[in-house]
């Protein structure tokens, strides 16, 4: 037990499909045996773990009878009571079996997108009765390799209608869940629709009832195209959307590789961490990624441990940011502030129009101002790698 021990309320989460991730990859069969719900749900506590994620057939087998359904969950429920651990997000699964191959929700098959909503009405229903307030989309099937297959306009307002119906779905039934969209430029699909955190936030003002859906960003989502991953989840965080956030590591230009926390960009991720604690994120921090290939059951227990103690080390590195005289000396010189244009910019009126339109501004001599950028950014990186 150390500083960077995990504790329950830290708010750490991991999908049964994280820790459970057999090792398959395209071009490879799996590595490692079953990790089962119940033993997740044991070992995950047993680390600090504050609860697990699921899709619904993470847990329960498409072709489970209701009976079998049932005698599944009840033995869930009682290990996540045992355990003392929480079931704090669901999510359907549109993007494993075949029928979804040319999406779910914006399919062009009326049956397709009917199945994939009365799916997801039994998994919204699963992970109400396990507890979830949080209700993942991720549209991973929902996008295309051949352009000429639909109109992605139709798309997105396929897309839209069948957000609404889970939307009027989860009123009518009175739960209290919060829809969480995340996502994804490409992979498996060429190209998915509402690639990025910023598209999708724009989606979510068209739907009917916009305050309850929120973003579910991912590290390695945004990196794959390319965006700085603070920036986009600080977006969301501004205009309230922040429901979820999806933690983990990614080399750029790569495919999806839900590396473990913290393994990449560590620069990245001190800013990420940094950006959740300055502005008191009180979500939960899910780790949506899994063990190296290379890796038998300890390793994957080894990987779980890293994601959350990386998240400790950075959350701790943050607060000595935050305390470090130098670089708050130095933060308060880049960032001047002056009252009486500050008030003039806050709102718009005539008279500051006017006081603004007769400002002097000496713009060579501020052009010419050193901003001492390579100190600050030289000081951050003594910090991160400990000499600070
Ligand atoms: C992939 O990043 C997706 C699926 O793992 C899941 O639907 C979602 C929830 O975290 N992330
Ligand atoms: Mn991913
Ligand atoms: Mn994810």
């Amino acid at each position: 037990m150390d500083a960077y021990t995990p504790r329950k309320e830290h708010k750490f989460t991991f999908g049964l499909w994280t820790v459970g991730n057999r090792g398959r990859d395209p071009f490879g069969d799996v590595v490692r045996d079953v990790v089962t719900p119940i033993r997740a749900v044991q070992k995950l506590s047993e680390l600090g773990a504050y609860g697990v994620n699921l899709h619904d057939n993470d847990l329960v087998p498409l072709d489970a009878t209701p009976t079998e359904r049932d005698r599944i969950v009840k033995e869930f429920k009682k290990a996540l009571d045992d355990y003392g651990m929480k079931l704090v997000m669901g999510t359907t699964n549109l993007f494993y079996h075949p029928v979804f191959k040319d999406g779910a929700f914006t399919s062009n098959d009326p049956k397709v997108r009917a199945y994939a909503l009365q799916k997801s009405m039994q998994a919204i229903d699963l992970a109400v009765e396990l507890g979830a307030e949080i209700y993942v989309f991720w549209g991973g099937r929902e996008g295309t390799e051949c352009d000429a297959s639909k109109d992605p306009a139709d798309a997105i307002k396929r897309y839209r209608e069948c957000i609404n119906f889970l939307i009027g779905y989860v009123k009518d039934q009175k739960y209290s869940l919060r829809f969480a969209m995340e996502p994804k430029p490409n992979e498996p699909r060429g190209d998915i629709f509402l690639p990025n955190v910023g598209a999708m936030l724009a989606f979510i003002e068209t739907l009917d009832d916009p305050d309850m859906v929120g973003v579910n960003p991912e590290v390695a989502h945004e990196h794959m195209a390319g965006l700085n991953f603070a920036h986009a989840v600080a977006q969301a965080l501004e205009a309230g959307k922040l429901f979820h956030i999806d933690l983990n590591a990614q080399k750029l230009n790569r495919f999806d590789q839900d590396l473990r926390f913290g393994s990449e960009d560590i620069k990245g991720a001190f800013f990420l961490v940094k950006l959740l604690e300055d502005h008191d994120y009180d979500g939960p921090r899910h780790f949506d990624a899994h063990a190296y290939r290379t890796e038998d059951e300890d390793g994957v227990w080894e990987f779980a441990r890293g994601c959350m103690r990386t998240y400790l080390i950075l959350k701790e590195k943050a607060r000595q940011f935050n305390e470090h005289p130098a670089i708050q000396e130095l933060l308060a010189q880049v960032q001047p502030r002056d009252a009486e244009l500050e008030s003039l910019m806050s709102r718009y009126s005539p008279q500051n129009a006017q006081v603004l339109r007769q400002k002097q501004f000496d713009i060579e001599a501020m052009g010419k101002k050193g901003l001492g950028y390579e100190k600050l950014d030289q000081l951050v990186i003594d910090l991160l790698l400990g000499v600070a």
